[in-house]
């Protein structure tokens, strides 16, 4: 039996053993209806030549990262050679490196990860690179030495928050406002992700250039609806003349707009207060072509056929980049239309 045999035999034991020892697992077998079980039948022998990718998700906190989820699933198929092994970590760190050590413990061939913040992980890292397992970073970003993980898949948020600010320039420019105050909040996603600092930097970089745009405050919503709105209330208590909300993704936008509605005002094209979001999802789409969101950068969550392209090519023994940026646009009411129907999250 070859090296790379013996690995997966012992990685086989290992995960029999976890599943036959903790019943469910703490792991799951990816089937797209139902993430959450582990079924006995979730490995039999006939797996043995397929790749194993251990993959350690934030959550499920948006409509944005079922889609990344599913996105994976979709594209590491047993079909296509993968035994996904899927973990949901339920917006904790310490449950991301749990995953991770058991992946390494498990001796998969790959570990995949969106590392909920940028910092914390060079020890466990420094344990895959000990056990000679490569690791792709999706979506988010670590703050730790590269050589600790060998490729990176996601988007380019600070383009994305830059994108936010260049927008607004133009818009104030078309409603000849370009020199009013004005007064903006920023609902930030999760303190410390890259997604939620590239877009703050993004945007605070541009506005810093004029002296008439102020920024009232900046709060985490945490990237959810519920945390969005409760936010949004409270700059609503302290700020009586908000004209912008940045709002760094959809799920904390659709929270924001209903508190402002409760509050008797409206938003959007023509409304009191205008509305930038992020991730650009169907529901948020609908509402841009309604009029209620002014403008929504997209942030691509479709990162699975990049990081299984990267993966064949490392199976391969092809060099790979140490980046790959995804593609995204800018949807208004002026493109909206065109984009809507093909939108599938
Ligand atoms: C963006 C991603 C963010 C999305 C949110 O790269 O990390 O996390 O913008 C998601 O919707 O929760």
């Amino acid at each position: 039996m070859n090296g790379r045999n013996r690995k997966r035999a012992a990685g086989l034991a290992a995960l029999l053993l976890l599943i036959l020892l903790t019943g469910c697992g703490a792991f799951y077998d990816v089937r797209p209806e139902e993430a959450e079980e582990t079924g006995e039948d979730a490995w039999t022998e006939e797996n043995g030549g397929l790749v194993i990718v251990g993959f350690s998700q934030i959550g499920s906190e948006s409509i944005w990262r079922t889609a990344n989820t599913n996105s994976m699933q979709r594209a590491l198929t047993k079909e296509r050679g993968y035994f996904l092994i899927f973990n949901n970590a339920r917006q904790k760190q310490e449950n991301q490196i749990k995953a991770i050590r058991s992946f390494i413990s498990q001796r998969v061939d790959y570990i995949v990860f969106s590392p909920i913040t940028e910092s914390g992980w060079d020890t466990v890292l420094e344990e895959a690179k000990e056990a000679g397992i490569p690791v792709i970073l999706a979506d988010r970003k670590v703050d730790a030495d590269a050589s600790l993980y060998t490729t990176w898949v996601g988007p380019d948020t600070v383009k994305e928050g830059e994108n936010a600010a260049r927008w607004l320039e133009g818009n104030l420019k078309e409603k000849n406002r370009q020199n009013d105050d004005i007064n903006i909040v920023i609902l930030q996603g999760t303190l410390g992700a890259s997604s939620e600092m590239g877009r703050t930097a993004g945007f605070v970089s541009i506005a810093a250039r004029y002296h008439n745009w102020h920024i009232l405050d900046c709060q985490t919503g945490d990237f959810t609806t519920a945390k969005g709105k409760e936010v949004m209330q409270q700059f609503l208590r302290k700020y009586p003349d908000i004209d912008v909300v940045v709002s760094q993704n959809d799920d904390m936008t659709f929270g924001a707009i209903e508190a402002i509605e409760e509050a008797g005002m409206t938003t959007g094209i023509g409304g009191d207060i205008t509305i930038i979001s992020f991730d650009a999802v169907k529901e948020a789409l609908e509402l841009v072509q309604a009029g209620k969101i002014n403008v929504d950068i997209e942030c691509n969550p479709e990162q699975g056929e990049y990081i299984e392209k990267v993966i064949r090519m490392l199976e391969a023994g092809e060099p790979v980049e140490k980046e790959y940026v995804v593609e995204e646009k800018i949807f208004t009411f002026r493109n909206v239309s065109q984009y809507l129907d093909e939108r599938t999250y």
